[in-house]
């Protein structure tokens, strides 16, 4: 799924950001908004509209009553870790309201109060702007305070998203003592074997787990628990594997250091691979895993709408992003523009991400010192291809035919322009973070 637009592994939805900042992804974006008590009109959903407005009267704002305990929560939709809250406080009157407030993030939907804190309690300070940053997985983030009127004018929440989900598949090289492959995604995490949430392969040349993610993410970490009430020292040398190869169990390619049990029975596997199949194997020993979880970034330009500003030689331009990697202009997997003083390549992502990183593929047959010059722009201007904003250096064509570019920009847009040349782009991977 290299699509172009990648998208960053999944929520998304919270109330849209602007800019820079947090290399996660956006995850407040049409999600559903709860608080405690309802007052002026403020209701929850303002903290997650989008509109940053900070002055009350712009009905961008959340208000709670005055109650011993008063919060906002917004859910998810589905588990997230969480690694950074931004917080919009109202401007106009009262931004000391807010000191003390706490940020919360957990798996409870009624944890408004108890899910684990995120951050120091607020201190309201100069800024409108407050930050707590985190890593915490849950569902439920939320801001809680005592005592006072809560107001929020927007709440931005970013983090990573957790791609083992329940109901996904998952397979093993043989079964032993009932231990079936499931158990190591179905959200229990107990490391006692008693408790069925762990799985047990037999003792074979060759052991084995995988899940299948159902589509191909950019992989960044595998965190394995390992069984605690016995045997733990069975998982040594087990090696983790990230790809797109259904049977690549043995094979794909290897994310980090084989494992070596230690005395915590939660290992961190760390790596930037990219597959929808990530693995577990093992050679001569049982096979267990408690609970595995894949934490990744979603490819996000994958059956999307692509645009140019002229067709030669039939180069269309959803070639650019059609998951053909071919670099050889006859095989029919790159765009051609004509040679007018503007010309430019576009993707409409369907919404807005926080892009991060844009991975164009040359043309290698001829004429690859074209694209010298070309600029990549990221941004929520449909007609903005040559306004956007930057992302990176402008082109500089070198050996590789895979040209990179890396920036932490929002848009919904992603562009390719080029002044007074024709413009040729093989593929186009757009990657980055749901908002
Ligand atoms: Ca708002
Ligand atoms: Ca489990
Ligand atoms: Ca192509």
């Amino acid at each position: 799924m290299l699509i172009f637009v990648a998208i960053i592994l999944g929520t998304f939805s919270v109330s849209s950001a602007c800019t820079n900042a947090t290399p996660y992804e956006l995850l407040t974006k049409g999600l559903k908004a709860t608080q405690s008590s309802l007052g002026w009109k403020g209701i929850p959903f303002r903290a997650i509209d989008g509109n940053f407005a900070t002055d009350y009267g712009e009905q961008s704002c959340t208000h709670t009553l005055k109650q011993p305990e008063n919060w906002w929560m917004v859910d998810l939709g589905k588990s997230y870790r969480v690694k950074e809250v931004k917080i919009y406080n109202r401007a106009d009157c009262c931004k000391d309201r807010l000191n003390g407030a706490t940020v919360r993030v957990g798996d409870n939907a009624n944890g408004m109060l108890t899910n684990a804190v995120c951050g120091e309690p607020i201190k309201v300070g100069t800024s409108s702007v407050i930050i707590r940053k985190c890593t915490l997985e849950g569902q439920y983030v939320s801001v809680s305070l005592k005592n006072q009127y809560l107001t929020l004018c927007e709440v931005e929440v970013f983090g990573e998203e957790l791609l083992t989900i329940k109901g996904l598949k998952a397979t093993q090289s043989s079964l032993g003592w009932e231990g079936i492959p499931v158990r190591a995604i179905d959200g229990n995490f107990d490391t006692n074997y008693g408790e069925k949430s762990c799985t047990h392969t037999m003792k074979q040349p060759e052991n084995w787990w995988m899940v299948d993610l159902g589509k191909s993410y950019r992989v960044k970490e595998v965190k394995i628990y390992n069984r605690a009430d016995c045997c733990k020292d069975r998982l040594n040398g087990a090696t983790v594997r990230v790809g797109d190869n259904a049977k690549g169990m043995l094979t794909n390619a290897v994310c980090g250091e084989p494992i070596t049990v230690g005395t915590s029975s939660v290992i961190i596997q760390k790596c930037t691979l990219k597959g929808q199949y990530v693995s577990v194997s093992l050679k001569n020993q049982y096979l267990t895993l408690c609970e595995v979880e894949v934490f990744g970034e979603e490819l996000l330009t994958k059956g999307l709408k692509a645009t140019q500003s002229s067709l030669g030689w039939k180069g269309i331009p959803v070639r650019a992003i059609d998951g053909n990697f071919d670099t050889n202009y006859g095989e029919k997997s790159c765009t051609h523009t004509m040679k007018q003083p503007e010309n430019w390549w576009m993707v409409d992502l369907g919404k807005s991400y926080r892009v991060k990183e844009v991975k164009i593929y040359n043309r290698a047959d001829c004429c690859k010192d074209r694209l010298n010059g070309a600029t990549v722009r990221v941004g929520d201007n449909a007609m903005g291809m040559m306004t956007n904003a930057v992302c990176g250096e402008p082109i500089k064509v070198g050996t590789s035919s895979v040209i990179d570019r890396k920036c932490t920009l929002k848009g919904q847009y992603v562009s390719v322009s080029l002044k007074n040349q024709y413009l040729t782009l093989c593929e186009v991977e757009v990657w980055g973070e749901g908002l």
